[in-house]
């Protein structure tokens, strides 16, 4: 048993929290109350769920998650909706004034009285686990919360936990559902402080998920439940492996090794399909080719950027459902022959594959329509560096007006913070470039930045 832990960071981190354990459970069977009637029959031998979850003497199956907010209104709906008896309450912690978007209150001042607690919670967590794999870390860029204590965390668990695994989705902003104006700033600051101390990061990018929903669901104005259903069923694929037995399945780490090829290069793109509504489904069936050929589309990516302009370093094919090895054979023969996907040239194309047999499952309700069969792509591709040009590009117009840093000042931080994270950035870019170019890489393991 190799368990892994969960955390939810701020308003982003806990509500994206709560639709992924609202879809685990309904994969698994396990009703909101813990309780799972399939786990008394005889014979059920995969209880691969336990990484997961935690099972008390009583039968009840309770998340390995922590939940944390820097003020409680987030929390409380949980606390107070459908899967209130799920959770264990001790690990739902709340504070009583939130870090206003603000990196420095949930790095400095607010996150200060709040890390102890949270510290211990995990603690007793991970004591009752045999053998904690790692954390699955989630939260936004943007807020001052998901940003600030986020990398507060981060920096804990780097001395009590180093060697375990952490892996990231983090909710890149946009315009669209933006909520403050230093989102640039929290988003540059949060990624230097965390450069050194998360393994794996997955971007979700508001924008591409709100255009998915608008475009491929046909929701008018998506909100954030919409969006958070479809990251649901994202990180849902991302974490079968671990969360299943199967005969093609894929270990976290191994995955982790195929699509790092250097420690700060571990910001993979996340594609999947397909993305329809229940009324498109009625009319279309897709073969394993052509769910293969729709997933490389750029309107299936969940961050904005052009693959064509960048090259692929690694690339994972996790399918699930209806599925034949035979049929993913050919379907990546076909990729590889088309002049699409481009790879540098000192990586050989190579494609990991993981095959779940069990289709994906969708909320009753939901927006996504119920298919056999789905895939969830992660590729390593230089083409992701164009986010953070946006980012960077974005911070710059504020920062030459040193525009809002007063308050982040006021809150501990000193000015220096903020150009060094910037040049932490810049050399991310420069890191993209150098490994797209196909020179000689025998020094990137060494202090140049690598
Ligand atoms: N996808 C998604 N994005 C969200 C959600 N809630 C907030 N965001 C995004 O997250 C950013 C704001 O951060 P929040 O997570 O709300 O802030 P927080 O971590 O609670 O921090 P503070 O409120 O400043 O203490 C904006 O970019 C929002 O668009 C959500 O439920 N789903
Ligand atoms: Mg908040």
């Amino acid at each position: 048993m190799r368990e892994c832990m969960s955390l939810h960071v701020g308003q982003a981190g806990v509500q994206i929290g709560n639709s992924c354990w609202e879809l685990y459970c309904l994969e698994h069977g396990i009703q909101p109350d813990g309780q799972m009637p399939a786990d008394d029959s005889v014979g059920v031998a995969d209880s691969s769920y336990n990484a997961f979850f935690s099972e008390t003497q009583n039968g009840q199956h309770v998340p390995r998650a922590v939940m944390v907010d820097l003020e409680p209104t987030v929390i409380d709906e949980i606390r107070t909706g459908l899967y209130k008896g799920l959770y264990n309450p001790m690990t739902l912690l709340t504070g009583k004034e939130d870090a206003a978007n603000n990196f420095a209150r949930g790095y400095y001042t607010i996150g200060k009285e709040k890390i102890d607690a949270t510290l211990d919670v995990i603690r007793k967590l991970s004591d009752q686990a045999d053998s904690l794999q790692g954390f699955l870390v989630f939260h936004s860029f943007g807020g001052g919360t998901g940003s600030g204590f986020t990398s507060l965390l981060l920096d804990n668990l780097k001395l009590e936990y180093g060697k375990k695994i952490k892996l990231e989705f983090a909710v890149y902003p946009a315009p669209q559902v933006s909520t403050s104006m230093v989102e640039p700033y929290n988003s540059v600051l949060t990624t230097h402080s965390s450069m050194e101390n998360c393994d794996v990061v997955f971007l979700v990018d508001n924008e591409a998920i709100y255009d998915l929903c608008h475009r491929s669901l046909k929701i008018i104005r998506p909100s954030y439940t919409n969006l958070n259903r479809l990251i649901s069923q994202i990180v849902s694929s991302i974490t079968t492996s671990l969360r299943f037995d199967g005969a093609i399945n894929v270990d976290m780490t191994e995955f982790q090794t195929n699509l790092v090829p250097y420690p700060r290069i571990h910001f993979p793109l996340v594609n999947y399909a397909p993305v329809l509504s229940p009324d498109q489904a009625k009319h279309e069936q897709m073969s394993t080719n052509q769910l293969t050929m729709s997933c490389f589309e750029p309107s299936n990516q969940m961050v904005k950027c052009n693959p064509q302009d960048g090259k692929y370093m690694a690339c994972c094919l996790l399918y699930r459902g209806d599925i034949v090895p035979k049929d993913v054979n050919s379907s990546i023969q076909a990729i590889k022959n088309g002049k699409n996907v481009q790879f540098v040239a000192w990586c050989p194309t190579g494609f990991k594959v993981g095959i779940n047999y069990q289709p994906p499952t969708t909320v009753p309700g939901g927006d996504l329509a119920k298919m056999n069969r789905s895939l969830c792509m992660l590729s390593n591709t230089t083409a992701i560096a164009s986010a953070w040009r946006r980012l960077d590009h974005k911070f710059d117009l504020l920062y030459s007006k040193r525009a809002f840093v007063h308050w982040f000042v006021g809150e501990g931080m000193e000015e220096g913070e903020f150009a060094e994270a910037r040049e932490d950035l810049a050399a991310l870019e420069k890191d993209y470039e150098e490994v797209e170019d196909d020179a000689d890489y025998s020094d990137l393991d060494d202090d140049e930045g690598y």
